[in-house]
Order: C-alpha cells, then structure tokens, then sequence
C-alpha cells in the first residue's frame, strides 16, 4: 500500500502536518510625534511632559528638551496613529491647562 502523493502548494510533498502562513500579516503603518519650539513655555515643563507622557527618562527629556529648543522640532516617540493622536491630545490639554503655547504634531514615519 502505498500514500496518496499529496503536495505543498510549492510543490514540495506534504507531511500532513499543517502549518500557518505568516505572509498576510502586515506591520501597521507608524507616526511620529513631534514637538514644536516655542518662545514661552518652561524648559521644566517641556521635560516633564517628556517624562510623563512619552516615558523618558530625565536625561533623554533633558537632551529631548534641548534639542527642541535649539533645532526647532524633535521626535518624541513613534506610534499607531490611535495613540500618537491620543499623546498628542494629552500633551496639549496639559499645555492649556498650565496656558503654556507648547505645539504637538503627528507625522507619518516614512521608514516603514
Ligand atoms: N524655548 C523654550 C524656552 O526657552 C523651551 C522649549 C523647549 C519650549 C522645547 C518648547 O518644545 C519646546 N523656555
């Protein structure tokens, strides 16, 4: 007796153990949170937001803080587009709150 010559779809013979293809997966697509300079709003502010919000540690919001405030923009973190959005509402209600003019963007990543 012999087994039915059953083959994979690449033409390889099958095992009979079934497996799951990964190739419909698909990383979704990434957005970056930027930070914009401003005239008015405390250093200590800005890195505290930095701690709070986008789980820095005190040395990369320092570094953070300082490159916003000599370059003009910088990345906070990068993000699904739901919780970029949601960062970005967190970060600006803290600004009004506090009536600090500090500005926050999404941005799409284009690295993915
Ligand atoms: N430029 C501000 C100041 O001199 C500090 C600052 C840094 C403000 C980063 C906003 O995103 C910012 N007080």
């Amino acid at each position: 007796m012999s087994r039915p010559d059953r083959r994979n779809p690449d033409g390889t013979p099958s095992t009979g153990v079934v497996t799951k293809s990964r190739a419909k997966t698909k990383k979704p697509a990434m957005y970056k949170v930027l930070m914009l300079n401003d005239d008015y709003t405390p250093m200590e502010f800005v890195v505290h937001v930095l701690e709070r919000f986008f789980a820095k540690n005190h040395e990369d919001a320092v570094r953070i803080m300082l490159h916003v405030h000599h370059r003009g923009v910088g990345v906070c973190g990068v993000f699904t587009y739901e919780i970029a959005e949601t960062k970005v509402n967190q970060v600006m209600d803290l600004a009004r709150q506090h009536q600090h003019p500090l500005q926050c963007t999404i941005e799409k990543d284009g690295t993915d």
